[in-house]
């Protein structure tokens, strides 16, 4: 099974547009808040590279990781999955 995690925090309208897609998902969607938390922040930029949020770290069955920035981007990805 894939795994999913978002890094946001709730003052960036872009990742209230991607937190909106998360109402009714049937995907579980692990949430990293990354100004409350800064280990979460610091998973960010040492995982994908930089601090922008949101930023959905989708991981795969066989382990791989990647790292999708940019809201609609995520938006898109999350409909997809249901
Ligand atoms: N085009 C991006 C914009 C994301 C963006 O600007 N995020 C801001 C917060 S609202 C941010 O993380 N800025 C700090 C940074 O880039 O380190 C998207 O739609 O996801």
């Amino acid at each position: 099974m894939s795994s999913f995690a978002l890094y946001y925090y709730d003052q960036c309208p872009f990742c209230q547009l991607v937190l909106r897609e998360l109402n009714g998902l049937k995907t579980q969607v692990e949430l990293k808040n990354t100004l409350m938390v800064p280990q979460n922040r610091q998973e960010l930029v040492q995982g994908g590279g930089r601090t922008t949020v949101p930023c959905l770290r989708i991981t795969q069955d066989n382990g791989s990781v990647e790292w999708l920035y940019e809201s609609s981007d995520i938006a898109r990805y999350l409909k997809k999955l249901g």
